[in-house]
Formats: C-alpha cells, structure tokens, sequence
C-alpha cells in the first residue's frame, strides 16, 4: 500500500509542481482521518485521504477536503483583539498576545482571590482535541467547573460504560460484525468519536445483517434488514422490550450471564416488567418488529450496536445507555472479535492522567456546579449548563464571575438559548477562543485566534478508545493563530501553574510519549501505534466494576441514590405526559439530525461546503404538510413554548407524520451585524433546560423530544 502512495504521489508532484506533501491526521469533525496535505509555495493546495491510514483507509469526507478553505478563509482570526464598545456592539482592537494573555491571567487571578476558583469556568463543546489541556488548567488552577457539551453527548456512553463495565466498547470492525444494530446513530454523515462510516460500509457490503433504529428513513434505515421507526425518546422502553424476547426465548450466553453479571435476578424481574403490547403502545413500533429485530440481533454472531448521541439528549440518557449495553452483555458480544471491543491504549500517559483530575482537591470538587444533583455527571466532572447560567445570573449557589470558552458556540448549541445569551451578557468577564467571529465570541471581552489542525503538531486520537494513536504534523502558520495547547501552556505560567507545565507544547508531546521510550521527533516519523489487542481480558481479570462483574445491575448508580436497572420515564414533553400542551404543539420535534458539510455552527462560511446546504431545513411528512398548507422548500415557523424560528420545508415520506426533524445550529455569518442571524433559525430558542426535564443521573437536556407546531411563515404575516 504504502508503495502505491509514494509512487502517485511522485507524478503528482512533478506534473502539478507540488513543493511537499506532508502525512498528517484530520481534525474538522472528531477527527482521525489520515490524510496527505500538498504544499505549494508553501501554502496548503490539495488535501488527500492516505491510503495507508487504518481508520480511513483512504477516504475522506468533504470537510476534511475542504479545510484550506477554513484555514484561509479571510473572516478568520489572525491575532487577539479587545472588545472597545458595549456587548455586542462589534468594536475591536487589535492587541498584542501578551497583552490578551496578561488580562486573561490578571482577572482569573482577582476572582480566584475574591470568589473562589470555582467562580472561574472553562468550557469548550463537542471533543476538539483540547480537553485534556483545558481540564489540565482548570483541575490545577482549582475550579471544578468545566462546562461541555458531555452531559448530554458523549459523556453519558463514556460514564455509564464505565460503571458497567469499566471502559467504552467499540464495535470491532476490523473482524466484521455479522450484525449490526444502529441504534439512533447516522455515522456514515457523521462519523463521530471513534467511528468511521467507511468501516461500517465495509462490513455492511460483506452481508453483515443490518438493524436500523431511528424514527427517520435515513440512508441507513434504507438499507436495514429491520427498520424499527420508534416514538422519539422511547428507546430504554424499545431496548428492554428486545431484552423482555432475548431472555424470555434463553436467547442469551449462558456461559456469560452465569459467570461474568451482575444482578440477573432483579435485571429479569426489570426485563419482565415490559411485555411486548405495552413496549408497542409505549413506542409506536409493531410487537413483531420488536421480536424479529431481537432475534436476529441474539442469533447472530458476532453482533454489536453502533450507538449514537439520540439516545442521549433525552431524560432517559443514562437508561438508554444502560440498557443498550445490557443488550452486548447478555448476548455475549463484550470483548469478542467483531463484537465490541474494550480496546487498550497504546502506553502513553492517557487523557485522565493529563487532565490532572487527582490534582483537583476534594473540597473544590465538591463545589461542582450541579454535581449534588447530577450525582452521575457530577462523578465524570461533567456539568449541566443550566447550573452555570443560574450561577451567573442569580449567583446561586454562588457566583460564577468569568467564562472562558474554547471551542465553543453555546448561543447556538446550548438549550433554551435565550436564557444562555442573557447569561454571557450578564457575566463580567468572557474570554473565547476561536477561529471566527461568532454569536457567542461577539459578547466577550477578548477573543483569542486558535490554530486549525494543519497549523499544530499533535497527538491525534489520543482521547480516543479505539486503541490507537496518530501524528498530527503542522503544515503551516496563519497569522498569529495558536494553538489552545500552546495558548493554555503559556497562560498556565502567568497564573501561577508553571511547575505543571512545560517550556514548549512539545515538551508536553514528549512527556506523554515518554512511557513508550520515544519523543514526539520520533513519533512524527511513524504512521500511527496501536495499543494490545486482546480478547475476553475479563476471563482472567474480571471488568473494572466494583464487583468485577458486568453490572446489569449497578452498584454505583445504587450507591449515589438512584434505581440500579434501566427504566423507562416517559419524555417530559409528549402527547401522553402533556396531553394539554400536545392540543396546541401537536407535532414531536426532534432536533440536531446532522448534514454531512458542517459541524454544528462550523462552515456555513465555507464556500465548498455552504454549496451543499444553503438554508436551515425542517424535514415534515407530506400529509403533516398538506393539513398544514405548507409546500416543498417554503419558509416555515417552528414554534415551541418557548419561542419560534423559521426553516425552509423538506417533504419526506421518511418521517412519521406526527413527527418534525429540525436541524440545529443555524446562524449566518455573511448577515450584517453581531449577532448574524443568531436567533432566526436557531432550534435551541425551542429547547427546554429546566432542571426537571434533565435525565436525573446525568443531567442531559432533552433536545431531542419536544412538542411543537409548525406552519407557514406567510399566515404569520411573515414576521417572527
Ligand atoms: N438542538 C440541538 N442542539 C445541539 C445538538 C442537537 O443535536 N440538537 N447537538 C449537541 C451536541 S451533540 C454537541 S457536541 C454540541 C456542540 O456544541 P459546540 O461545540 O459548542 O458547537 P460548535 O458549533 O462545534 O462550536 C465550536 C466552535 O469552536 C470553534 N472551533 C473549532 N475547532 C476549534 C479549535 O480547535 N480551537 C478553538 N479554540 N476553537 C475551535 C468553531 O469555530 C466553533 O465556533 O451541540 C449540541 N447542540
Ligand atoms: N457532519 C457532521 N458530523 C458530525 C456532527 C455535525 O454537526 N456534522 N456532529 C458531531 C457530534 S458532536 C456528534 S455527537 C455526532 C452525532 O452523530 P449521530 O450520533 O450520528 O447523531 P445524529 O445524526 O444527530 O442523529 C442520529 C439519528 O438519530 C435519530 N433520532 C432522533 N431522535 C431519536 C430518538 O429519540 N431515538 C432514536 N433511536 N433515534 C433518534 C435521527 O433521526 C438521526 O438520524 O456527530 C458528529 N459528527
Ligand atoms: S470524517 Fe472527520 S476526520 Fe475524516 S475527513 Fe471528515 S472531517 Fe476529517
Ligand atoms: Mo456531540
């Protein structure tokens, strides 16, 4: 293979005159593309998939070839500016980096002295490669509050796989699944976390056996064996329903449940309690379907379920979790070739060591935002942000007095999205790093230029747990960007944190190789390393549970005060817990769907990949559309108790007539104007973040089960 890629790449670079091709690591979404980046005249001219990649074996998506256009974009931050007029008013200057810093470091120092390093609180979004610096300074600086996007995105799979079974199962790939499940998950338009959607395809066109569980016809759904088109936000209903067959039919590994659970008896008991009419009424989805989909996913073998975030923005997050895994469990998928797979990391010091979290004292800790009442969340340090906006706003439990977020758009990511602006309003001192001006950086006090991937050295997927790592070489300089790993390495020294930091970022790259007896010099040389690969380690060494078992039933969850099994709450808004609202609002909203150009707010600048979705879509059945008088493409208003936003219509026969699919983090960067369109098509106006509506253990905001009405914006006299 690598012979292949070395020889084309000769002719290309004498036919086209490229100065260099350099052998680098993706990151526009999650990241882990292995990719070639051709130079010319010293600026990037072509990005290519490496055909030597093991995770993408060559392919690439269009933002991975579309990242020089966000690297040059001429909208983009090259140095720190300060903010001269009111919030929002759009009057920068220009400041040196110094300066930015030493104001940055001046006020985390007055807060800390006045209110406590909890009042300080770092945030960055979905994982971007710099969490493990960013809890690295806040552990160490002494503030328990990081605010992410992990409440209700990742962080609810990563911790209750944790407590089940001691790290996060990876479906194996490699060694071709003979069924997969995908369960509320669109990976090949979102290849998210440790995932791919070409590995996937892969196994799909070796006759793997095909599960699709999504309330939309995706392409997916399409080509599924089953197609289960659930209620939105029934899924732990759906999951114990499937669990009710697998044990009822002996369909499970004996060999598993007797000798590695824990908790069989109470977990059938659980199990008992949803018999297939009621899951039908409670999901909308045929008995038959539900047995037909258990069985084939219990009968063949290997098998495992592709998950993804839909089961995580709902009050039943932890639950859904909790019982999809009791799915890989009972049917002897854990740890085995082409199951799911607890994959070991090369031995290098791991994000969690990087982090610092021991370093953390107990008595700040403790301070969390919300972590008395998220007990789940609390324990992974993840926070519900409600909590940091009623700190802000009502200084309750006290006040937080700064924000600084890295890699982050809250305004438009973050529910109830009015109550987040007044909060960022309101806050005295705010701080962002980023690659543009966005809604949420024109209400900071300095906005800092943070470096793409092709401007930084990295080690790529070093979060990750598929087992393996990849050098991510810097191609070029834009500016004065910086990367956040460079930025937060130098603040550290100006608040009082050197001693824990390093000289240069590659001194940390070489601090975390060092156990594996290299340096980052010599890491850059190799194509990737991968950790042991090894099976049914639990044979001889238990899971990393408290009981050393595999926890259907868990002590930990036990232990923090809520029900150890999976149950199913009905979502907080829906035509049964509200029956009155549902009279008004009479559509399900589900929100967040992903479209394959952008990444959340990212790239609606970006020319190549705007092209492929000009406006905001709100994807309805034809039948919703004709009693609501709404044609393909018109401009429609969505409206929730909480406010409305305008989409345009897609028909689609793929979607339940009772239920809507909006898509997220719309604003419009060519607008005029701070705010670019912030709240004219932003679905989190919509969005619900009262505390009550939150999954109890984890915190996740329900985003994806609202009711709504939607109708054309022209009977609205075409005003918002
Ligand atoms: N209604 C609804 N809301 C949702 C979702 C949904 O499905 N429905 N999905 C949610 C999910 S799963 C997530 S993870 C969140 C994501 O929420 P966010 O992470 O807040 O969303 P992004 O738009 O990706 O914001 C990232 C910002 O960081 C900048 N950026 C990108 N890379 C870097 C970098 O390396 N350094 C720095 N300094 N800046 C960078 C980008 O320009 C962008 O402005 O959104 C959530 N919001
Ligand atoms: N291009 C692109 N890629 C991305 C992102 C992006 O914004 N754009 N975001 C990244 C991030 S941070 C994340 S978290 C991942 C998310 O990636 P995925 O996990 O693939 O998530 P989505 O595409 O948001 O939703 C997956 C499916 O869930 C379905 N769904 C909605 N409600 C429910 C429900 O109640 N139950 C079930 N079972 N299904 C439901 C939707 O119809 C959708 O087809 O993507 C990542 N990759
Ligand atoms: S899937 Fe992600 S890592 Fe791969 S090319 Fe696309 S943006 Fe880059
Ligand atoms: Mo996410």
């Amino acid at each position: 293979m690598g012979e292949w890629v070395y020889s084309n790449i000769e002719k290309e670079m004498a036919v086209y005159g490229y100065d260099s091709v350099v052998k680098s690591h993706c990151r526009m979404c999650h990241g882990g593309c292995g990719v070639l980046v051709y130079t010319k005249d010293g600026r990037v001219a072509k990005i290519a998939g490496d055909p030597a990649c093991p995770i993408n074996h060559g392919t690439l998506c269009s933002k991975g070839i579309a990242s020089a256009q966000l690297a040059y974009h001429p909208d983009r931050l090259t140095y720190p500016v300060r903010r001269i007029g009111p919030k929002g008013s759009g009057k920068w200057e220009r400041i040196s980096w110094d300066e930015a810093l030493d104001t940055i470091a001046e006020r985390i120092l007055r807060y800390k002295e006045g209110f406590g390093a909890e009042s300080i609180v770092m945030g960055y979004g979905t994982g971007r490669e710099n969490e493990a610096v960013i809890y690295r300074f806040a552990n160490l600086l002494g503030s328990p509050n990081v605010l992410t996007a992990g409440h209700f995105c990742y962080g609810p799979r990563i911790a209750t796989s944790i407590i089940t079974c001691g790290t996060n199962p990876i479906v194996d790939y490699e060694n071709h699944p003979g069924c997969i499940m995908v369960w509320g998950n669109n990976l090949v338009i979102s290849n998210p976390d440790c995932y791919k959607g070409e590995p996937f395809s892969v196994s799909l066109n070796k006759g793997a056996k095909l599960i699709a569980v999504d309330p939309r016809l995706t392409r997916i759904a399409a080509r599924a064996d089953v197609w289960l088109q659930l209620r939105p936000g029934t899924d732990t209903a759906l999951a114990l329903g499937m669990l009710n067959v697998i044990v009822n039919e002996g369909l499970f590994d004996r060999d598993f449940v007797e000798n590695h659970v824990h908790g069989w008896e109470p977990f059938v008991k659980r199990v008992n309690e949803y018999p297939l009419d009621r899951v039908e009424q409670i999901t909308w989805v045929p008995e038959n379907k539900i047995r037909e989909a258990a069985r084939l996913f219990a009968t063949t073998k290997p098998a495992a379920i592709q998950w993804g975030v839909a089961i995580e923005q709902q009050i039943n997050c932890a639950d859904n979790n909790r019982a999809l895994m009791a799915l890989m469990g009972i049917t002897g998928n854990i740890d085995v070739p082409g199951g799911q797979v607890l994959f070991q990391s090369p031995k290098i010091r791991n994000v969690g060591y990087f982090g610092a979290h021991r370093m953390l004292p107990d008595i700040q800790s403790e301070k969390r935002l919300g972590g008395d009442r998220f007990r789940l969340g609390g324990n992974f340090a993840i926070i519900n942000p409600k909590c940091v906006w009623d700190a802000i706003l009502e200084e309750k439990p006290y006040p937080v007095k700064m924000l600084f977020f890295i890699s982050s758009n809250p305004v438009m990511t973050r529910a109830n999205a009015r109550e987040v602006y007044r909060a960022l309003e309101q806050v005295e001192f705010m701080a962002v790093s980023d690659f543009f001006m966005t809604p949420t950086a024109e209400l900071a006090d300095i906005v800092l230029p943070a470096a793409t991937w092709l401007e930084m050295d990295y080690i790529g997927d070093f979060w990750k747990r598929h087992g393996y790592i990849l050098p991510r070489r810097k191609v070029i300089q834009v500016g004065e960007c910086r990367s956040d790993h460079e930025m937060l390495n130098d603040l550290a020294h100006r608040v009082g944190q050197g001693e824990h930091w390093w000289d240069n970022f590659e001194q940390a790259l070489n601090w975390i190789l060092e156990p594996m007896g290299i340096t980052w010099k010599d890491f850059k040389k190799m194509d990737y390393i991968r950790g042991d690969v090894r099976y049914q380690k639990y044979k001889t060494h238990g899971f990393s549970t408290p009981t050393r078992k595999f926890e259907l039933y868990s002590t930990l969850l036990e232990k923090w005060g809520y029900d150890p099994l999976p149950q199913y709450r009905e979502p907080p808004e829906s035509p049964y817990s509200t029956a009155e609202l549902y009279k008004t609002y009479p559509y399900i909203l589900i929100t967040g769907a992903r479209s394959p150009g952008f990444f959340h707010t990212e790239n609606r600048q970006i020319p190549w990949l705007r092209e492929l979705d000009r406006d905001p879509v709100v994807e309805i059945h034809p039948e919703t559309a004709k009693i609501e008088g709404i044609g393909q493409g018109d401009w429609v208003v969505i409206e929730s108790p909480r406010g409305k936003v305008r989409q345009r219509a897609k028909l689609s026969a793929g979607i339940d007539p009772r239920v809507v699919s909006a898509q997220h983090a719309w604003w419009f960067p060519e607008k005029e104007g701070p705010g670019h369109g912030w709240d004219e098509s932003n679905i989190n106006i919509l969005t619900d973040n009262s505390y009550e509506s939150c999954d109890p253990a984890m915190g996740a905001t329900h985003v994806r089960t609202l009711l709504c009405r939607i109708y054309p914006e022209k009977k609205n006299g075409g005003n918002l």
